[in-house]
């Protein structure tokens, strides 16, 4: 597990499974409560930090957790809270733990809960809850909602603990469920009445669990290993398509290896970049919609075949119709069996943690392997450097008002002087242009808006990152995107964390350009404008934070490094051409239009 590094209060001493904790010893009659039984099944399991929201019923958990030596990050609004704990999760395989309280905090938080699922991030939502027997008769309680009912279609599982004794059984089940297996995102529903609960101390202390091993490895069948390793052997134009799934799986020596050994050309997914470095030679980023219809066998490592695949078929992958198979056969590694064959056929499922996986595969691979056919390199190879001479060409422009490519110009510098540095992205031009002008060069290090497309995630994964990731971030979000958890930025000021904001501002969603269709001039403007040169700098100055307006990439460049050299939250308002984006970006065509205007 990578540690935490950043800057935290010093730890509390280390809870001692054989004695009570001495602050439930020092309670008179030797009694513990639920509030610090919660606190010391975290702490027994490695949990370090919180991301939440004070409020009923869990407004002394936060401080009783913080007196603990736990570190907790509040935030503006749970949905960020939710998203930072969700991402921790993800860098740090690590359940992140999010607290809110009842119904509309609850629910606020959910979001990211149902996203962390949809990632298979692993994550806990911590809601405290009405009273049941009132919630259950339905008569009108403070924030009533049946909550667990509500959370369990939308996560892995959902827990309910209404006594104290029971609370290390339950942290317990919601770390299992999280990390173990498909990583994903848990709910734990504790009533208010749970936390003043008293019981002997000794007793509680003897209650709680250290969950040993929660995420056992999955070793895969040498059949099935041997399987894949003769359909790839066997390929005259082999690919390997590397999804946030290996990320994750924190084995990139290996993966690394299996990719050299092999000598097979590579597809990073957008989170899994920065695995090998974006610049290694047997990456094909810079020549995807050339080897994905061309490839003959394709191995994919933690990544489905979902929508951000064209689900393995139709024109993206050679197909003569959108729904039509495109010849290629399909080795899939995955923890989850049920992952293969849910949109074409799998020929080798390898199932089994990917650090199990391919350590198998790379068993298998010796010095007689064949290298891939030189015919085949050579085309990537010739379709790379095409790609790559038309991107430093555009790059090389200095149009007046800037544009995506000229302001990512600066940022693709920034990291690659910068390679430690998280990138936080999102937007919908503002993520596709960086995502293909950006390189990494580290794993785990680009961060962004995933499996759903979800705007909102900037603000709440920067402070996670930052926060036990340890290192610079830098977020960059298209204007719209940048609104959805904006008001964070009070959250980054107040802790004081190492983030370096940059707005590509084109004034609206996807363009600032749109007119009322109505064609009033003195109308409403149109539903995808925001006010024209909005200076969303001030929002960081108003908290003590840095705030730069710039229009050119010299201005931008220095910002960037000042924030860089600084470590001080900084707000960069980068104006871009209004003009400079297209609709949805590059998916513009999963937008249904009617073809009538208006
Ligand atoms: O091979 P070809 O020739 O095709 O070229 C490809 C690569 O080979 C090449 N390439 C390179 N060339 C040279 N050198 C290098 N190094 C290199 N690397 C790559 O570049 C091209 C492109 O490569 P890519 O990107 O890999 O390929 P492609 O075909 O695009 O890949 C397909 C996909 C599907 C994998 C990829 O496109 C992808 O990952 N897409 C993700 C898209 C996505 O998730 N978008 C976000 C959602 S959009 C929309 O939903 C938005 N909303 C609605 C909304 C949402 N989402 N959420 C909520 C809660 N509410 C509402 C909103 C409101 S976006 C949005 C806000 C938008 O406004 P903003 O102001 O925020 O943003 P702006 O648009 O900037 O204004
Ligand atoms: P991407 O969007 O990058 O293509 P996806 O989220 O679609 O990636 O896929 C990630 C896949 O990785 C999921 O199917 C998940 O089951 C799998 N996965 C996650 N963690 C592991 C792991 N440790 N070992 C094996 N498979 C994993
Ligand atoms: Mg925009």
């Amino acid at each position: 597990m990578e540690s935490a590094t950043a800057a935290r209060p010093a730890p509390a001493t280390p809870v001692d499974p054989a004695t009570p904790r001495t602050d439930a010893a020092a309670q008179p009659q030797q009694e513990t409560d639920g509030f610090h039984l919660l606190i010391d099944a975290l702490k027994l399991n490695g949990v370090d930090t919180i991301f939440g929201l004070p409020g009923i019923p869990i407004t002394d958990l936060t401080r009783k957790a913080q007196a603990a030596g736990l570190r907790v990050i509040s935030f503006r609004h749970e949905q960020n809270a939710g998203y930072a704990a969700s991402i921790a999760g993800f860098i740090t395989q690590k359940p992140g733990i999010c607290l809110t309280v009842s119904a509309p905090g609850f629910l606020n938080g959910l979001t990211a809960l149902a996203n962390a699922t949809t990632n298979c991030f692993p994550m806990i939502l911590v809601s405290g809850s009405s009273e049941r027997e009132i919630v259950d008769l339905q008569q009108g309680d403070y924030e009533e909602m049946d909550q667990l009912a509500i959370a369990k279609p939308l996560c892995k599982a959902a827990f309910r603990v209404l006594h104290a004794e029971d609370i290390g059984v339950g942290v317990a089940r919601a770390i299992r469920a999280a990390v173990s297996g498909r990583p994903g995102g848990v709910y734990l529903d504790l009533p208010a009445k749970l936390f003043p609960q008293t019981m002997d101390a000794v007793a509680g202390r003897n209650s709680l669990i250290e969950v040993v091993d929660p995420a056992p490895k999955q070793i895969p069948g040498p059949d099935a290993v041997t399987r894949a390793l003769d359909l790839l052997k066997g390929a005259k134009r082999p690919l390997i398509i590397l999804g946030k799934g290996a990320a994750y799986a924190q084995a990139d020596a290996d993966i690394r290896a299996l990719v050299e050994k092999t000598g097979i050309p590579y597809l990073p997914m957008a989170m899994a970049k920065g695995l090998l470095p974006d610049t290694h030679e047997l990456s094909a980023a810079a020549a995807r919609s050339f080897v994905l219809p061309e490839a003959d066998v394709v191995m994919l490592i933690g990544a489905r075949l979902n929508w951000l695949l064209s689900h393995g078929k139709g024109k993206t992958w050679g197909g003569d119709t959108p729904k039509a198979w495109g010849g290629q056969k399909f080795i899939q590694v995955d923890i989850s069996p049920t992952e293969a064959d849910s949109n074409v056929r799998i020929d080798a499922p390898v199932v089994g943690d990917i650090g199990s996986c391919v350590s198998a595969l790379l068993a298998g691979i010796d010095a007689s392997w064949p290298t891939p056919p030189a015919e085949w390199m050579d085309a990537i190879s010739e379709r790379k450097t095409r790609n790559v001479a038309k991107m430093a060409d555009t790059l090389a422009k200095n149009p007046s008002p800037m544009n995506f490519h000229s302001a990512l110009n600066v940022v693709r510098d920034i990291v690659k002087a910068n390679p430690d540095a998280y990138l936080v992205n999102e937007g919908a031009n503002a993520l596709d242009f960086t995502r293909s002008i950006v390189d990494m060069y580290e794993p785990r290090k680009r961060l962004d808006v995933g499996t759903w497309g979800v705007m909102g995630i900037g603000m709440g994964y920067s402070i996670a990152a930052a926060v036990v990731g340890g290192q610079q971030v830098i977020a960059v979000e298209g204007d719209s995107a940048f609104g959805f958890s904006g008001m964070e930025v009070e959250t980054i000021c107040r802790y004081d964390l190492p983030v370096c904001v940059v707005i590509l501002n084109n004034n609206g969603v996807y363009r600032g350009d749109e007119t009322n269709w109505a064609g009033h001039v003195d109308g409403d403007p149109s539903p995808l404008v925001f006010v024209k040169n909005a200076r969303y700098e001030k929002l960081m100055e108003a908290f003590g934070g840095v705030g730069a307006y710039v229009t050119t990439p010299a201005e931008l460049r220095k910002t960037m490094e000042d924030a860089i050299r600084s470590r001080k939250p900084t707000l960069i308002n980068a104006m871009i051409a209004e003009g400079a984006g297209t609709e949805s970006g590059r998916i513009t065509s999963l937008n249904p239009t009617a073809k009538k205007k208006p």
